[in-house]
Protein backbone atom coordinates (compact mmCIF):
# COMPACT_ATOMS: atom_id res chain seq x y z
CA UNK A 1 0.00 0.00 0.00
CA UNK A 2 1.37 3.14 -0.73
CA UNK A 3 -0.37 6.33 1.43
CA UNK A 4 1.14 9.33 -0.86
CA UNK A 5 2.67 8.78 -4.21
CA UNK A 6 3.81 12.12 -4.20
CA UNK A 7 6.17 12.23 -1.06
CA UNK A 8 6.95 8.59 -1.34
CA UNK A 9 8.41 9.46 -5.07
CA UNK A 10 10.43 12.46 -3.49
CA UNK A 11 11.66 9.72 -0.50
CA UNK A 12 12.89 8.17 -3.15
CA UNK A 13 14.71 10.44 -5.09
CA UNK A 14 16.66 11.94 -2.43
CA UNK A 15 17.07 8.53 -1.51
CA UNK A 16 18.40 7.15 -4.63
CA UNK A 17 20.46 10.71 -4.78
CA UNK A 18 22.22 10.09 -1.33
CA UNK A 19 23.34 6.69 -2.65
CA UNK A 20 25.09 7.52 -5.75
CA UNK A 21 26.19 10.72 -4.29
CA UNK A 22 27.14 10.18 -0.94
CA UNK A 23 27.34 6.02 -0.18
CA UNK A 24 28.49 4.59 -3.37
CA UNK A 25 31.84 6.83 -3.40
CA UNK A 26 32.52 5.55 -0.16
CA UNK A 27 32.13 2.10 -0.21
CA UNK A 28 35.96 1.15 -1.15
CA UNK A 29 36.91 3.09 2.27
CA UNK A 30 34.23 1.56 4.42
CA UNK A 31 35.55 -1.82 3.15
CA UNK A 32 38.94 -0.55 3.88
CA UNK A 33 38.44 0.89 7.44
CA UNK A 34 35.53 -1.65 8.42
CA UNK A 35 33.69 1.52 9.78
CA UNK A 36 31.16 3.58 7.97
CA UNK A 37 32.55 7.10 8.87
CA UNK A 38 31.03 8.78 11.54
CA UNK A 39 29.46 11.70 9.37
CA UNK A 40 27.67 9.79 7.14
CA UNK A 41 26.16 7.89 9.94
CA UNK A 42 24.62 11.27 11.21
CA UNK A 43 23.82 12.58 7.47
CA UNK A 44 21.47 8.67 7.52
CA UNK A 45 19.88 10.08 10.96
CA UNK A 46 19.50 13.44 8.94
CA UNK A 47 17.56 11.29 6.00
CA UNK A 48 15.31 9.21 8.68
CA UNK A 49 16.97 6.19 7.42
CA UNK A 50 17.22 4.74 11.17
CA UNK A 51 13.25 5.27 11.66
CA UNK A 52 11.69 3.93 8.14
CA UNK A 53 9.83 1.40 9.40
CA UNK A 54 8.85 2.85 13.10
CA UNK A 55 5.41 4.41 13.86
CA UNK A 56 4.72 8.59 12.67
CA UNK A 57 3.59 8.63 16.52
CA UNK A 58 7.02 7.65 18.06
CA UNK A 59 8.61 9.74 15.26
CA UNK A 60 9.51 7.54 12.50
CA UNK A 61 7.98 7.47 8.96
CA UNK A 62 5.90 4.45 9.19
CA UNK A 63 6.35 2.83 6.05
CA UNK A 64 4.14 0.33 4.91
CA UNK A 65 5.51 -2.46 3.88
CA UNK A 66 4.57 -1.88 0.20
CA UNK A 67 6.70 1.51 0.76
CA UNK A 68 9.70 -0.38 2.55
CA UNK A 69 10.55 -2.67 -0.08
CA UNK A 70 10.37 0.45 -2.79
CA UNK A 71 13.04 1.79 -0.52
CA UNK A 72 14.78 -0.95 -0.03
CA UNK A 73 15.57 -1.29 -3.82
CA UNK A 74 16.81 1.44 -3.72
CA UNK A 75 18.88 1.70 -0.11
CA UNK A 76 20.44 -1.74 -1.40
CA UNK A 77 21.75 -0.36 -4.77
CA UNK A 78 25.13 0.02 -2.53
CA UNK A 79 27.35 -2.02 0.17
CA UNK A 80 24.73 -3.85 2.03
CA UNK A 81 26.89 -2.68 5.13
CA UNK A 82 25.35 0.61 5.07
CA UNK A 83 21.24 -1.05 4.76
CA UNK A 84 22.68 -3.56 7.97
CA UNK A 85 23.40 -0.54 10.13
CA UNK A 86 19.94 1.14 9.68
CA UNK A 87 18.55 -2.54 8.82
CA UNK A 88 18.05 -3.20 12.71
CA UNK A 89 16.19 -0.35 13.80
CA UNK A 90 13.64 -0.65 11.30
CA UNK A 91 13.61 -4.51 11.38
CA UNK A 92 14.48 -7.34 13.60
CA UNK A 93 15.70 -5.27 16.62
CA UNK A 94 12.80 -3.15 16.41
CA UNK A 95 9.67 -5.10 15.51
CA UNK A 96 9.30 -6.98 18.44
CA UNK A 97 8.33 -3.85 20.50
CA UNK A 98 6.37 -2.46 17.24
CA UNK A 99 4.44 -6.12 17.24
CA UNK A 100 4.16 -7.46 20.61
CA UNK A 101 5.25 -4.47 22.89
CA UNK A 102 3.22 -2.90 25.58
CA UNK A 103 2.40 0.82 25.27
CA UNK A 104 5.13 2.05 27.65
CA UNK A 105 7.78 0.06 25.83
CA UNK A 106 7.16 1.17 22.86
CA UNK A 107 7.28 4.93 24.28
CA UNK A 108 10.68 4.30 26.57
CA UNK A 109 12.39 3.28 22.96
CA UNK A 110 10.71 3.72 20.31
CA UNK A 111 11.56 7.44 19.70
CA UNK A 112 15.25 7.07 19.99
CA UNK A 113 15.36 4.30 17.63
CA UNK A 114 13.74 6.43 15.25
CA UNK A 115 15.98 9.41 15.59
CA UNK A 116 18.93 7.18 15.38
CA UNK A 117 19.98 8.09 18.85
CA UNK A 118 19.53 4.37 19.80
CA UNK A 119 20.87 1.32 17.40
CA UNK A 120 19.00 -2.06 18.32
CA UNK A 121 19.59 -5.44 17.79
CA UNK A 122 17.97 -8.77 17.79
CA UNK A 123 19.27 -11.79 19.64
CA UNK A 124 18.09 -15.14 19.13
CA UNK A 125 20.67 -17.12 17.50
CA UNK A 126 23.13 -18.99 20.01
CA UNK A 127 26.58 -20.97 19.63
CA UNK A 128 24.05 -24.69 19.95
CA UNK A 129 20.88 -22.83 18.53
CA UNK A 130 20.54 -21.49 14.76
CA UNK A 131 18.08 -22.70 12.49
CA UNK A 132 16.20 -25.12 15.09
CA UNK A 133 15.59 -21.48 16.98
CA UNK A 134 13.31 -22.92 19.79
CA UNK A 135 15.93 -25.04 21.46
CA UNK A 136 17.97 -22.14 22.66
CA UNK A 137 19.25 -22.38 26.24
CA UNK A 138 19.91 -18.39 27.47
CA UNK A 139 17.12 -19.03 30.20
CA UNK A 140 15.77 -15.74 31.87
CA UNK A 141 14.58 -16.60 35.88
CA UNK A 142 11.98 -14.27 37.75
CA UNK A 143 13.32 -12.79 41.16
CA UNK A 144 11.35 -10.21 42.74
CA UNK A 145 10.24 -7.66 39.75
CA UNK A 146 13.77 -8.60 38.19
CA UNK A 147 14.77 -11.48 35.27
CA UNK A 148 18.14 -12.97 35.45
CA UNK A 149 19.62 -13.94 32.54
CA UNK A 150 22.10 -16.51 31.57
CA UNK A 151 23.52 -17.24 28.03
CA UNK A 152 25.60 -16.34 25.08
CA UNK A 153 24.16 -15.15 21.56
CA UNK A 154 25.90 -15.24 18.67
CA UNK A 155 26.76 -13.75 15.35
CA UNK A 156 24.59 -10.67 16.89
CA UNK A 157 24.31 -8.22 13.81
CA UNK A 158 25.21 -4.29 15.37
CA UNK A 159 25.85 -5.54 18.73
CA UNK A 160 29.02 -3.51 18.97
CA UNK A 161 26.86 -0.24 18.02
CA UNK A 162 23.64 -1.61 19.92
CA UNK A 163 21.79 0.57 22.51
CA UNK A 164 19.43 -2.28 22.99
CA UNK A 165 18.92 -5.97 22.56
CA UNK A 166 16.01 -7.79 21.80
CA UNK A 167 17.00 -10.79 23.76
CA UNK A 168 14.80 -14.36 23.32
CA UNK A 169 15.11 -16.37 26.72
CA UNK A 170 13.83 -19.51 27.99
CA UNK A 171 11.23 -18.58 30.88
CA UNK A 172 10.04 -21.84 31.46
CA UNK A 173 12.26 -24.27 32.24
CA UNK A 174 10.32 -27.38 31.84
CA UNK A 175 9.06 -26.22 28.61
CA UNK A 176 12.20 -27.38 26.39
CA UNK A 177 10.33 -26.14 23.06
CA UNK A 178 9.19 -22.80 21.85
CA UNK A 179 6.19 -22.05 24.40
CA UNK A 180 9.40 -22.00 27.05
CA UNK A 181 10.42 -18.38 25.41
CA UNK A 182 10.09 -15.05 26.44
CA UNK A 183 11.26 -11.99 24.61
CA UNK A 184 12.85 -8.91 26.68
CA UNK A 185 14.29 -5.62 26.05
CA UNK A 186 18.01 -5.36 27.43
CA UNK A 187 19.58 -2.31 27.38
CA UNK A 188 23.18 -1.73 27.07
CA UNK A 189 25.37 -0.64 30.03
CA UNK A 190 23.40 -3.50 32.26
CA UNK A 191 25.42 -5.11 35.07
CA UNK A 192 26.03 -8.69 33.69
CA UNK A 193 25.65 -7.98 29.88
CA UNK A 194 29.28 -7.67 27.59
CA UNK A 195 30.37 -8.29 24.28
CA UNK A 196 32.85 -10.77 22.92
CA UNK A 197 34.94 -9.65 20.27
CA UNK A 198 34.11 -8.45 16.66
CA UNK A 199 33.44 -11.78 13.85
CA UNK A 200 36.01 -11.25 10.97
CA UNK A 201 33.63 -11.87 8.25
CA UNK A 202 33.96 -13.24 4.46
CA UNK A 203 32.50 -9.46 3.89
CA UNK A 204 29.88 -6.69 4.32
CA UNK A 205 32.79 -5.08 6.13
CA UNK A 206 31.55 -1.68 8.02
CA UNK A 207 28.80 -4.19 9.11
CA UNK A 208 29.54 -5.64 12.19
CA UNK A 209 28.45 -9.03 14.38
CA UNK A 210 29.81 -10.78 17.53
CA UNK A 211 28.41 -12.36 20.78
CA UNK A 212 26.20 -11.06 23.57
CA UNK A 213 27.23 -12.56 26.96
CA UNK A 214 24.83 -12.53 29.20
CA UNK A 215 26.15 -13.69 33.18
CA UNK A 216 23.74 -13.12 36.03
CA UNK A 217 22.24 -9.70 34.15
CA UNK A 218 19.25 -8.57 35.94
CA UNK A 219 16.68 -7.10 33.61
CA UNK A 220 13.49 -5.49 35.10
CA UNK A 221 10.23 -7.05 34.69
CA UNK A 222 9.17 -4.25 32.58
CA UNK A 223 11.39 -5.09 29.91
CA UNK A 224 9.39 -8.50 29.00
CA UNK A 225 8.05 -7.93 25.60
CA UNK A 226 4.31 -7.19 25.94
CA UNK A 227 4.56 -7.97 29.77
CA UNK A 228 3.64 -12.15 29.03
CA UNK A 229 5.80 -14.95 29.20
CA UNK A 230 5.84 -17.78 26.50
CA UNK A 231 5.08 -15.81 23.65
CA UNK A 232 8.86 -14.66 23.01
CA UNK A 233 9.10 -17.44 20.12
CA UNK A 234 5.90 -16.13 18.28
CA UNK A 235 7.48 -12.59 18.61
CA UNK A 236 10.63 -13.69 16.87
CA UNK A 237 8.79 -15.49 14.26
CA UNK A 238 6.71 -12.89 13.27
CA UNK A 239 9.47 -10.45 13.37
CA UNK A 240 11.36 -12.76 11.12
CA UNK A 241 8.02 -13.20 8.40
CA UNK A 242 8.86 -9.09 7.96
CA UNK A 243 12.48 -9.32 8.41
CA UNK A 244 12.73 -11.91 5.48
CA UNK A 245 10.86 -9.61 2.89
CA UNK A 246 12.65 -6.78 3.85
CA UNK A 247 15.72 -9.20 3.09
CA UNK A 248 14.51 -9.90 -0.11
CA UNK A 249 13.64 -6.42 -1.23
CA UNK A 250 17.82 -6.21 -0.47
CA UNK A 251 18.42 -8.49 -2.57
CA UNK A 252 16.74 -7.08 -5.98
CA UNK A 253 18.42 -3.71 -5.24
CA UNK A 254 21.70 -5.57 -5.08
CA UNK A 255 21.65 -7.33 -7.56
CA UNK A 256 20.30 -4.39 -9.73
CA UNK A 257 23.56 -2.89 -9.32
CA UNK A 258 25.84 -5.87 -9.99
CA UNK A 259 24.05 -6.30 -13.14
CA UNK A 260 24.20 -2.83 -13.82
CA UNK A 261 27.96 -2.91 -12.92
CA UNK A 262 28.71 -5.94 -15.41
CA UNK A 263 26.84 -4.37 -18.42
CA UNK A 264 28.88 -1.48 -18.12
CA UNK A 265 31.98 -3.72 -18.29
CA UNK A 266 30.74 -5.78 -20.78
CA UNK A 267 30.08 -2.32 -22.97
CA UNK A 268 33.33 -1.13 -22.23
CA UNK A 269 35.52 -4.68 -22.72
CA UNK A 270 36.84 -5.32 -25.86
CA UNK A 271 37.70 -8.58 -27.50
CA UNK A 272 37.97 -10.42 -30.64
CA UNK A 273 38.09 -6.83 -32.23
CA UNK A 274 34.58 -5.77 -30.61
CA UNK A 275 33.04 -5.01 -27.01
CA UNK A 276 32.07 -8.24 -25.31
CA UNK A 277 28.22 -7.21 -24.72
CA UNK A 278 27.74 -8.19 -28.28
CA UNK A 279 28.38 -11.81 -27.79
CA UNK A 280 25.59 -14.11 -27.19
CA UNK A 281 26.91 -15.88 -24.31
CA UNK A 282 27.46 -12.99 -22.43
CA UNK A 283 23.67 -11.72 -23.57
CA UNK A 284 22.71 -14.67 -21.98
CA UNK A 285 24.25 -14.66 -18.75
CA UNK A 286 22.89 -9.87 -19.11
CA UNK A 287 19.19 -11.40 -19.88
CA UNK A 288 19.11 -14.76 -17.30
CA UNK A 289 20.04 -12.11 -14.77
CA UNK A 290 17.54 -9.16 -16.15
CA UNK A 291 14.69 -11.89 -15.85
CA UNK A 292 15.40 -13.36 -12.46
CA UNK A 293 15.93 -10.19 -10.79
CA UNK A 294 12.45 -9.18 -12.36
CA UNK A 295 10.84 -11.88 -10.86
CA UNK A 296 12.21 -11.37 -7.70
CA UNK A 297 11.39 -7.66 -7.70
CA UNK A 298 7.80 -8.46 -8.81
CA UNK A 299 6.72 -11.54 -6.17
CA UNK A 300 8.48 -9.40 -3.13
CA UNK A 301 6.19 -6.20 -4.12
CA UNK A 302 3.33 -9.22 -3.95
CA UNK A 303 4.12 -10.27 -1.03
CA UNK A 304 4.56 -6.96 0.56
CA UNK A 305 1.09 -5.67 -0.38
CA UNK A 306 -0.58 -9.10 0.84
CA UNK A 307 0.80 -7.96 4.28
CA UNK A 308 -0.33 -4.39 3.76
CA UNK A 309 -3.72 -5.94 3.52
CA UNK A 310 -3.08 -8.17 6.52
CA UNK A 311 -2.96 -11.05 5.20
CA UNK A 312 -0.84 -14.23 6.52
CA UNK A 313 2.55 -13.93 4.97
CA UNK A 314 4.65 -16.17 6.08
CA UNK A 315 4.56 -19.35 3.07
CA UNK A 316 5.16 -16.02 0.57
CA UNK A 317 8.02 -14.20 3.14
CA UNK A 318 9.70 -17.40 2.63
CA UNK A 319 9.11 -17.51 -1.12
CA UNK A 320 10.65 -14.60 -1.41
CA UNK A 321 13.73 -14.46 0.89
CA UNK A 322 14.45 -18.00 -0.71
CA UNK A 323 14.17 -17.15 -4.72
CA UNK A 324 15.79 -13.36 -3.80
CA UNK A 325 18.58 -14.80 -2.42
CA UNK A 326 19.35 -17.46 -4.24
CA UNK A 327 18.84 -15.32 -7.52
CA UNK A 328 21.30 -12.77 -5.91
CA UNK A 329 23.87 -15.01 -5.07
CA UNK A 330 23.66 -16.23 -9.30
CA UNK A 331 23.92 -12.54 -10.38
CA UNK A 332 26.38 -12.31 -8.32
CA UNK A 333 28.40 -15.28 -9.77
CA UNK A 334 27.44 -14.25 -13.89
CA UNK A 335 28.70 -10.63 -12.53
CA UNK A 336 31.79 -12.11 -11.62
CA UNK A 337 32.07 -14.35 -14.73
CA UNK A 338 31.36 -11.37 -17.07
CA UNK A 339 34.11 -9.02 -16.03
CA UNK A 340 36.69 -12.24 -16.17
CA UNK A 341 40.02 -11.95 -14.47
CA UNK A 342 39.12 -8.38 -13.95
CA UNK A 343 35.80 -9.80 -11.37
CA UNK A 344 38.61 -11.29 -9.31
CA UNK A 345 40.58 -8.52 -7.87
CA UNK A 346 39.50 -5.94 -5.50
CA UNK A 347 39.55 -3.05 -8.28
CA UNK A 348 36.42 -3.41 -9.22
CA UNK A 349 33.18 -3.56 -6.63
CA UNK A 350 32.03 -7.03 -7.80
CA UNK A 351 34.47 -8.71 -6.01
CA UNK A 352 33.47 -7.28 -2.98
CA UNK A 353 30.00 -7.73 -3.68
CA UNK A 354 30.61 -11.69 -4.64
CA UNK A 355 31.26 -12.01 -1.10
CA UNK A 356 29.15 -9.65 0.51
CA UNK A 357 26.28 -10.95 -0.49
CA UNK A 358 26.93 -14.76 0.14
CA UNK A 359 25.48 -13.60 3.71
CA UNK A 360 21.66 -13.31 2.15
CA UNK A 361 21.38 -16.76 1.91
CA UNK A 362 21.68 -17.42 5.26
CA UNK A 363 20.59 -15.24 7.82
CA UNK A 364 17.17 -14.26 8.94
CA UNK A 365 16.36 -18.28 8.00
CA UNK A 366 18.78 -20.37 5.83
CA UNK A 367 16.95 -21.29 2.38
CA UNK A 368 16.93 -24.55 3.93
CA UNK A 369 15.01 -23.57 6.70
CA UNK A 370 12.77 -21.39 4.30
CA UNK A 371 12.12 -24.28 2.42
CA UNK A 372 11.20 -25.88 5.48
CA UNK A 373 8.72 -23.06 6.50
CA UNK A 374 7.04 -23.13 3.24
CA UNK A 375 6.26 -26.92 2.75
CA UNK A 376 5.28 -26.96 5.81
CA UNK A 377 2.79 -24.54 5.60
CA UNK A 378 1.31 -26.47 2.36
CA UNK A 379 1.08 -29.72 4.34
CA UNK A 380 -0.66 -27.71 7.05
CA UNK A 381 -2.86 -26.13 4.98
CA UNK A 382 -4.02 -29.12 3.34
CA UNK A 383 -5.96 -30.20 6.22
CA UNK A 384 -4.12 -33.20 6.17
N1 LIG B 1 4.16 -16.30 13.01
C1 LIG B 1 3.51 -16.55 14.19
N2 LIG B 1 3.67 -17.71 14.86
C2 LIG B 1 4.47 -18.64 14.34
C3 LIG B 1 5.15 -18.44 13.11
C4 LIG B 1 4.96 -17.21 12.45
N3 LIG B 1 5.56 -16.97 11.30
N4 LIG B 1 5.89 -19.55 12.84
C5 LIG B 1 5.67 -20.41 13.84
N5 LIG B 1 4.81 -19.86 14.74
C6 LIG B 1 4.28 -20.49 15.95
C7 LIG B 1 3.60 -21.80 15.59
O1 LIG B 1 2.27 -21.59 15.22
C8 LIG B 1 3.73 -22.58 16.88
O2 LIG B 1 2.73 -22.15 17.76
P1 LIG B 1 1.91 -23.22 18.68
O3 LIG B 1 2.97 -23.83 19.58
O4 LIG B 1 0.93 -22.39 19.42
O5 LIG B 1 1.33 -24.21 17.74
C9 LIG B 1 5.07 -22.11 17.44
O6 LIG B 1 5.35 -20.85 16.82
C10 LIG B 1 6.19 -23.09 17.10
O7 LIG B 1 6.25 -23.21 15.70
P2 LIG B 1 6.91 -24.50 15.00
O8 LIG B 1 6.35 -25.73 15.64
O9 LIG B 1 6.74 -24.34 13.52
O10 LIG B 1 8.45 -24.33 15.44
P3 LIG B 1 9.69 -25.22 15.05
O11 LIG B 1 10.60 -25.18 16.19
O12 LIG B 1 9.27 -26.55 14.54
O13 LIG B 1 10.37 -24.51 13.77
C11 LIG B 1 11.39 -22.80 12.45
C12 LIG B 1 10.32 -23.21 13.47
C13 LIG B 1 12.34 -23.86 12.00
C14 LIG B 1 10.63 -22.27 11.24
C15 LIG B 1 12.10 -21.67 13.19
O14 LIG B 1 12.87 -22.20 14.25
C16 LIG B 1 12.98 -20.82 12.30
O15 LIG B 1 12.50 -19.93 11.62
N6 LIG B 1 14.31 -21.06 12.37
C17 LIG B 1 15.26 -20.21 11.72
C18 LIG B 1 15.65 -19.14 12.67
C19 LIG B 1 16.26 -17.99 11.97
O16 LIG B 1 15.74 -17.48 11.00
N7 LIG B 1 17.39 -17.56 12.48
C20 LIG B 1 18.05 -16.46 11.92
C21 LIG B 1 18.68 -15.71 13.00
S1 LIG B 1 17.93 -14.23 13.28
S2 LIG B 1 18.90 -13.04 12.03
Amino acid sequence: MIRDEETLALLLASLSRFVRERLVPNEDLVAESDAIPEELVAEMRELGLFGLCIPEEYGGLGLTMEEEVLVAFELARTSPAFRSLVGTNNGIGSQGLIIDGTAEQKQRYLPRLASGELVASFALTEPESGSDAASLRTTAVRDGDHYVLNGTKRYITNAPEAGIFTVMARTDAANKGSGGISAFIVEKGTAGLSLGKVDRKMGQRGAHTCDVILDQCRVPAANLIGGIEGVGFKTAMKVLDKGRLHIAAVCVGVAERMLEDALRYALERQQFGQRIADFQLVQAMLADSKAEIYAARCMTLDAARRRDRQEDVSTEASCCKMFASEMCGRVADRAVQIHGGAGYVADYAIERFYRDVRLFRIYEGTTQIQQLVIARNMIRQSGS
